[in-house]
């Protein structure tokens, strides 16, 4: 068994920041990854037309200076291989790599409360033992597929987006593909798919919104001027609601005229991509609002698409726009006005079954030689519950989570000590540009680990009263918004039977820093600790107060 400080779960882009911070700490850090390299769920979306959808330049780590100057982002949303071609870079520019046990899936975690540490054991059997775990498990990285009757008789292949297969290059020429799903994944990849593929069908149930890319290359004037005041973007991005960078107009989309509003969601429209829904800055607050915003992109979406039957079928509607994750496309829309590409909507038609040739919707069947699952993850809890995660009394953490994810702060659970995660419900997470909040978290845990030792505590836990205070917050924060108003994966609706309860943190990136910021400035008083009777006598409680 090997004994470390700090054992990280994940080497995405958390767990990498995560090693590189706490080995500066002087920490023993190892880090677990069930993947053959590092990468996080960026390694396993390789389907063609992955990018990220939050620009590369704020896409990127913020902690080394000397990073951010030479990297050079050839285009203004980097694609998967480029995204993986900085992870790599990242790994070896700071020596990473031999802290990181790859093909190595933890299996289980088990807290022991006689000697306050956690024993990790891997699917393989080898085991670790460490004082604390941190867990940088991914929100959307465990994919999730239906599965349908008569699925294994199908004689094609059958792919997900989420689990592309490593270092093949799929040949879609004189294929028929199918694709299910129109989510963020299936509608980068349609685009690209229909430019080669033989005969492409897309199986729609919820048409989404979306907004151009308007993805370019990054010109050398561009990488020069954005380098020189990295700084000052950064600070932006940090004190922007969502940590993009975008900063909301003040003003109500409702006291503007038709005008006006015209002209700024065209301007909108043609250049911010997510930015789009801070264009006024009740569009997420307000129905009335919202219908100015999503009658515009309705208007947009129908410009696009020559057939007037798919193209109703393509517009958004039920839902207000950005209430559920919308998209940022180059192309999605206009792809159904070629020849070779045809709409199925499983809501009117739904699939039926899987034959030897293809699927069958109540209206046909479509003979497919590959299908593509583009059907999302299990969001937020897919991979923390997956492995065995036992804290105080043999709970599990799947059981303390069986009515939904109860944090203080999004980054620990009472019942669980010494553990902490990035990224995860009860933060601002999927809301956010995600890397900009996990390096937040980082620094914070930081921050937090010294504390602890400077102060001699070995144990940290969470006071289920200010636990549930904090699910309390979220769930108030969030009846401020729209997300209430739809199904979609930010409270559980994605996968059947799943607790329903709101997970990320919508109070914006700000105003979670600043709640971080003055529990540190409290002392971190928020958390219980103590301190082991090997080292400073009788176990000494340190009462949590509320924050
Ligand atoms: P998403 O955004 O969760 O999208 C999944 C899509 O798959 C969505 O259109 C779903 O329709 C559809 N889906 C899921 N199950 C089915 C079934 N059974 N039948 C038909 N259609 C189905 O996942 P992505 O991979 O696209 O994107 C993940 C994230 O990556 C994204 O949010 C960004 O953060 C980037 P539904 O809307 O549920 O009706």
């Amino acid at each position: 068994m090997e004994h470390v400080d700090i054992l990280v779960v994940g080497a995405g882009f958390a767990g990498l920041r995560a090693l590189y911070t706490f080995r500066n700490l002087g920490m023993r850090v190892v880090v677990l990854e069930a993947s053959g390299g590092p990468g996080g769920v960026w390694y396993h979306n390789g389907y063609p037309g992955a990018r990220c959808d939050v620009e590369s330049f704020d896409y990127s780590y913020r902690f080394s200076p000397e990073l951010e100057q030479d990297w050079r982002w050839s285009e203004r949303y980097a694609t998967q291989p480029e995204i993986l071609r900085y992870v790599d870079h990242v790994v070896d520019r700071f020596d990473l790599r031999k802290d990181i046990r790859f093909n190595t899936r933890m299996a289980s975690a088990v807290f022991d409360e006689a000697d306050n540490r956690w024993t990790v054991s891997s699917a393989d059997g080898r085991t670790w033992s460490a004082d604390r775990v941190v867990l940088c498990m991914g929100q959307l990285s465990t994919p999730k597929a239906p599965s349908y009757q008569g699925q294994e008789s199908f004689k094609g292949r059958i792919i997900h987006s989420g689990q592309w297969p490593q270092g093949e290059e799929i040949d879609f020429s004189g294929k028929r593909v199918g694709v299910i799903g129109t989510g963020s994944s299936g509608m980068q990849m349609v685009p690209v798919i229909a430019t080669t593929a033989l005969k492409l069908t897309v199986f729609q149930r919820t048409p989404n919104f979306s907004i151009p890319a308007a993805n370019a290359p990054v010109t050398d004037e561009e990488d020069r001027t954005v380098k020189a005041n990295y700084a000052a973007r950064r600070l932006q991005a940090r004190n922007s609601p969502t940590g993009l960078g975008f900063i909301p107009n003040r003003m109500s989309a409702l006291d503007a005229t038709p005008e006006e509003r015209e002209k700024v969601y065209e301007a909108a429209w043609n250049r911010l991509g997510f930015g789009f829904a801070l264009a006024y800055h009740d569009i997420l607050l307000s129905m009335p609002a919202n219908d100015t915003a999503a009658d515009f992109i309705r208007r947009k979406i129908g410009e696009q698409v020559d057939d007037p039957v798919v193209r109703e079928k393509l517009t958004p509607r039920g839902h207000a726009f950005a209430a559920r994750r919308p998209s940022v496309d180059s192309g999605y829309f206009k792809t159904f006005n070629r020849n070779n590409v045809e709409l199925a909507d499983v809501r009117e038609s739904p699939i039926v079954e899987f034959t030897e040739e293809g699927i069958r919707t109540s209206a046909k069947l479509h003979e497919l030689d590959i299908v593509i699952f583009a059907t999302g993850f299990d969001a937020f809890t897919g991979s923390l519950f997956r492995p065995d995660i036992i804290g105080r009394n043999g709970v599990s953490l799947r059981d303390k989570w069986a009515n939904g994810p109860t944090t203080q702060f999004g980054v620990a659970v009472a019942g669980f000590p010494n553990m902490l995660f990035t990224a995860g419900p009860g933060s601002p997470s999927l809301l956010s540009n995600v890397l900009l909040s996990i390096e937040e978290q980082i620094d914070w845990f930081a921050q937090f680990i010294e504390f602890m030792d400077d102060n001699g505590y070995t144990t940290f836990d969470v006071d289920p009263k200010v636990e549930s205070d904090w699910v309390a917050h979220v769930n108030e924060r969030v009846k401020e918004t729209l997300y209430l108003s739809t199904n979609s994966y930010y409270h559980g609706a994605e996968v059947a039977g799943k607790a329903r309860v709101f997970m990320p943190y919508s109070g914006g990136v700000r105003g979670y820093r600043r709640i971080l910021e003055k529990c540190a400035a409290d002392s971190f008083s928020a958390f219980r600790f103590t301190r082991s009777a090997a080292e400073g006598g009788a176990p000494a409680l340190k009462v949590a107060q509320q924050q």
